[in-house]
């Protein structure tokens, strides 16, 4: 079985990761994990973009080689990942010998083919962005945009690679393959870029100014320039595993979509003769409130680490797949981030995990009794249950996972309102037989239903999942298709006393 080949974008290490970066890992967990329970074989690659001229400054501002910087860097951001629960197979660093080898033989084979020529180069040259700029990209006033930083006019020769020449190929390969980015929309955004003639690529920098680069195999004295180390880990970190390639999905930021991914790297790899990815899948970005962009440069950034710390891992990575729709932008704010804490987590499910255990404890000795004959209110639960399923699978197959979500927290509601229909703590004061029967159905349908929900919580939050299983005496079977069946599957498993999953946070309203 081919795997489900996913990557994601690796990211410059010239600063501390923020919320963008794992969002972007989030996500991809969630779908790694997602298809990794419904049976494919995965793998999973992110990695560290450690090139350029960024990282060049960035260490040198810091007064220490590239190498050095990258390292420590890569470790901070491998940290958070790791923090995160992201469940990556293999993590690729561009400064890595396996991937420099890839890089130098299809630049190799791209000069042989005589898709590489030295021309000269004149422009305008933003090193904040690192790239070239274009005359329309000027204020009306002549000077340039803020966020290109100090722009300087350049002339030199470099490599270009011919990107033009294969525009008309793309263009067919994009009307023909329909899906090939989602979400839709955004790949209308590539047809109408390509209705301009592409220039062809700049792919070199002259060594003496970019020291910190993969040397061009056909002329050293020039490195590859960003796109064209970057792009090709995809391929790199799987070169040399067969049946890997093609991708499934490469993920990325809108921002990197056009022209990078949907221009420079299908051509690029077409050009090489290599397999397309099957798809690109394209997230909006986390602005702050009021729709103001996060920049590294101005400081203005979350830090991930500051909320996981405070409120724990599953609730950070629940809050950033139920606040995003996957393809739109997102803000952020700690009120938001509390709101949806306080009742989502604390309150609907973190209620229902406390007064499953609880009464379990108090009213069956600890001990999940047997089920009874299912009555009405058993029987409408176990219906919202198997709709709650059938819908949350089809929208995470689709990348809806925060109606998905969505979904699940209503079913969990529903739970605490069957609770509160069925009263235990009412049935638990009769000696009836009729109401010691109900009240035995009563907690056993609580924590088969609570036991469904985590359950399907498990892509997203699966730390949660483990916990609650825990303190539900329960071993899951191994097929998460199994686990997702209502079944009395708890009957006789012993309880714990409490869990407390999601605390709440001491003063309210400031966190
Ligand atoms: O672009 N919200 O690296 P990077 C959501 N090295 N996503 C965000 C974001 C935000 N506020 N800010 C950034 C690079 N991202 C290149 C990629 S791939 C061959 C090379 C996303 O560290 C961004 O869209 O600037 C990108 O997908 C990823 O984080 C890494 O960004």
């Amino acid at each position: 079985m081919k795997p489900f080949y996913i990557t994601t974008a690796i990211d410059y290490v010239n600063g501390s990761p923020h919320i963008g970066h794992a969002y972007e890992k989030v996500l991809t967990d969630v779908i790694a994990r997602f298809r990794r329970l419904m049976g494919d074989r995965v793998h999973f690659l992110t990695g560290a973009d450690e090139h350029g001229q960024k990282v060049q400054q960035s260490a040198q501002k810091r007064g220490i080689a590239p190498p050095q910087f990258v390292e420590e860097m890569c470790a901070e951001f491998r940290a958070l990942y790791d923090r995160l629960n992201v469940s990556y197979d293999d993590y690729i660093r561009t400064t890595e010998e396996r991937h420099k080898r890839v890089v130098r033989q299809m630049l190799q084979k791209l000069h042989d083919q005589g898709e590489i020529y030295q021309a000269e180069y004149r422009g305008f040259y933003s090193t904040r962005q690192e790239q070239f700029l274009l005359d329309k990209e000027r204020l009306p006033d002549g000077s340039w945009p803020e966020i290109y930083g100090e722009v300087t006019e350049i002339v030199e020769p470099n490599y270009f690679f011919k990107l033009r020449s294969h525009q008309d190929w793309l263009v067919r390969f994009l009307t023909e393959n329909e899906s090939f980015v989602f979400p839709r929309f955004r790949q209308k955004q590539v047809l109408e870029f390509l209705k301009e003639p592409l220039n062809d690529l700049c792919i070199s920098r002259p060594r003496e100014r970019l020291a910190w680069g993969i040397p061009l195999p056909f002329d050293e004295n020039y490195v590859t320039y960003v796109w064209f180390d970057a792009l090709v880990n995809y391929y790199s970190a799987v070169a040399d595993q067969p049946g890997v390639w093609p991708a499934t999905w490469h993920v990325i930021g809108k921002d990197i979509l056009v022209p990078p991914h949907a221009v420079y790297w299908p051509i690029m790899l077409h050009a090489a003769g290599i397999e397309l990815p099957q798809a690109l899948l394209v997230h909006g970005w986390w602005l702050l409130r009021g729709g103001q962009k996060m920049s590294k440069s101005t400081g203005e950034v979350v830090n991930p680490l500051d909320l996981i710390d405070r409120f724990g891992v599953d609730a950070f990575r629940y809050f950033l797949v139920r606040e995003m729709n996957v393809g739109q932008d997102s803000e952020f704010s700690l009120e938001l981030f509390l709101s949806r804490y306080n009742s989502d987590l604390a309150n609907d499910l973190g209620n229902l995990v406390n007064r499953t255990l609880n009464m379990t404890g108090r009213y069956a000795g600890g001990v999940v009794p047997a089920a009874g004959a299912a009555e009405e209110p058993e029987r409408e639960l176990q219906a919202l249950w198997q709709r709650t399923h059938d819908e949350a699978i089809r929208l995470c197959e689709g990348f809806q996972f925060h109606s998905a979500l969505d979904r699940t927290l209503t079913f969990c509601k529903a739970i605490n309102r069957y609770a509160e229909h069925r009263a235990p703590w009412k049935l638990a004061k009769s000696a009836a037989a009729a109401d010691q029967a109900a009240l035995r159905t009563a907690l056993a349908t609580m924590a088969e239903a609570l036991r469904l929900g985590v359950t399907l919580l498990a892509p997203v939050m699966p730390a949660t999942r483990e916990k609650v299983y825990a303190a539900l005496g329960h071993t899951p079977a191994p097929k998460w298709s199994d686990e997702l069946v209502w079944g009395d599957r708890l009957t006789g498993r012993p309880v714990q006393a409490a869990l407390m999953l999601f605390p709440r946070p001491e003063k309210p309203g400031n966190g």
